[in-house]
């Protein structure tokens, strides 16, 4: 029998194989701990070790991920291809951002990037559209699309809400959306702001002639969740919305399924990441949270302002450029930029992060001092400018909405 320990885990020789899924983390070691002890300790509590020397018999060490770089507070880890269950990505996450973001041993660690190969990657479906959402469902390929969350986030009637609708679609705008904490509450139930909404939607898009849609939030425990989903197609949405990390990824994977067979595009809000993500050094990157959702297969995805907004964001751009890059033949994921935008903020956030974009703005439009529709007129205008190459000062002529939202709010980012 062979003994298995701590050191068995380290292998600073070990040439990662095709289908290994490499980790990296940064690690700083608890006081008294050098990083090859610690570096063990990660590969050997993230696969198949424990504290204690293990005495097992036959091939069960080809379960062993093996840390193969330590450098800097920066470890890799190469996990076996059988270590995981293909297409199950909580079994995924328990391995490799599960036990060792609390071991003694460590001061901090955080999950920074991960390389998926091929085997990995394809047994999770993807995003079903990706950023073709602009094309199929909006028509349009040359401007970002755009979105509006109704504010309050919660406390508006069912009349209300739809009725906010109905202003920002006239307005401009091309997607009516939830807030994350909005889902059937008895002052906006979730089925009567279902049809209430679409009903408005149709005449706004009766009254523009422009495609207009509703992300209505689905986000409950498993089964209502899909009768959601179901009422949702029925009703005649192109899309749902899913609080993806307070709702976990085994239920986004359900949706996903759901999704396809109905040909909706999902949402994704990230509300509960910065709990993962906003600590240095400890916890579990934006980077990988937003690998694991176009795993799981969410169409479009927050990942911030690059900074402009009201919420710290870790590497907007980086992230993007991720979201849109080659896995293995994956669709892509639409970022969606959100979070204390208004219209004088637009063309530094489409410079930043170009028009491959949803952008999503909330108080910036409520809180126009004409109203919901008079900002939707104003952020349009600024995210149509903005895209031909005018300056604001040159849209506001036109459109004096605009030209009020710039004297309130100014061009400077929010807090
Ligand atoms: C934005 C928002 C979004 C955040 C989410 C809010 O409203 O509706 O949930 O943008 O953050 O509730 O704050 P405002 P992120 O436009 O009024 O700020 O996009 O970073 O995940
Ligand atoms: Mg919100």
């Amino acid at each position: 029998m062979a003994g298995i320990s701590y050191e068995d885990f380290l292998d600073r020789d070990y040439e990662p194989r095709d289908d290994d899924l490499v980790c990296r983390f940064a690690v700083r070691p608890a006081e008294g701990l050098d990083p090859e002890a610690v570096a063990g300790r990660v590969a050997s509590e993230s696969s198949n070790g424990t504290w204690a020397r293990l005495q097992v018999e036959g091939s069960i060490t080809d379960l062993s991920a093996r840390a193969f770089e330590i450098e800097d507070g920066r470890v890799s880890v190469a996990y076996p291809d059988t270590l995981f269950e293909h297409g199950n990505m909580a079994q995924v996450l328990s391995c490799i951002a599960g036990n060792i973001m609390g071991m003694k041993a460590v001061e901090r660690i955080r999950l920074l990037d991960c390389e998926w190969p091929e085997s990995l990657a394809s047994s999770f479906p993807g995003p079903q559209y990706g950023s073709a959402v602009r094309a199929e469902i909006f028509g349009v390929e040359d401007r970002p699309i755009t979105a509006s969350v109704p504010k309050p986030k919660v406390g508006l009637s069912t009349a209300q809400h739809a009725q906010i609708g109905y202003e920002i679609w006239t307005g401009g705008v091309d997607l009516l959306k939830d807030d994350e904490n909005l889902t059937d509450q008895s002052f906006n139930p979730f089925e009567e702001r279902l049809t209430e909404s679409l009903a408005m939607r149709d005449r706004a898009e009766e009254e523009t002639g422009e495609p207009k849609s509703y992300l209505v939030n689905v986000t409950a425990p498993g089964p209502e969740m899909l009768e959601r989903v179901d009422l949702a197609a029925e009703h005649g949405c192109e899309y749902v919305m899913v609080d993806v990390v307070t709702a976990g990824w085994s239920s986004v994977q359900q949706v996903r399924e759901r999704a396809a067979d109905l040909g909706l595009a999902i949402h994704a809000h990230r509300a509960m990441h910065a709990a993962f993500d906003r600590v240095p050094e400890h916890g579990v990157s934006m980077r990988v949270l937003a690998q694991v959702a176009r795993l799981a297969g969410v169409d479009q995805l927050h990942t911030g302002t690059a900074g402009l907004g009201k919420l710290e964001n870790e590497d907007t751009k980086g992230i993007n450029e991720w979201l849109r890059s080659d896995l293995h033949g994956l669709a892509d994921v639409l970022p969606v930029a959100s979070g204390g935008l208004h219209p004088g903020l637009v063309p530094e956030l489409l410079d930043a992060l170009g028009t491959n974009l949803a952008v999503q703005v909330g108080g910036g439009i409520h809180g126009h001092p004409e109203g919901s529709h008079a900002g939707a007129k104003a952020f349009r205008a600024a995210v149509d400018a903005a895209v031909e190459g005018r300056s604001l000062d040159a849209a506001a002529e036109e459109t004096p909405e605009l030209a009020t939202a710039l004297e309130t709010w100014g061009r400077e980012g929010t807090r």
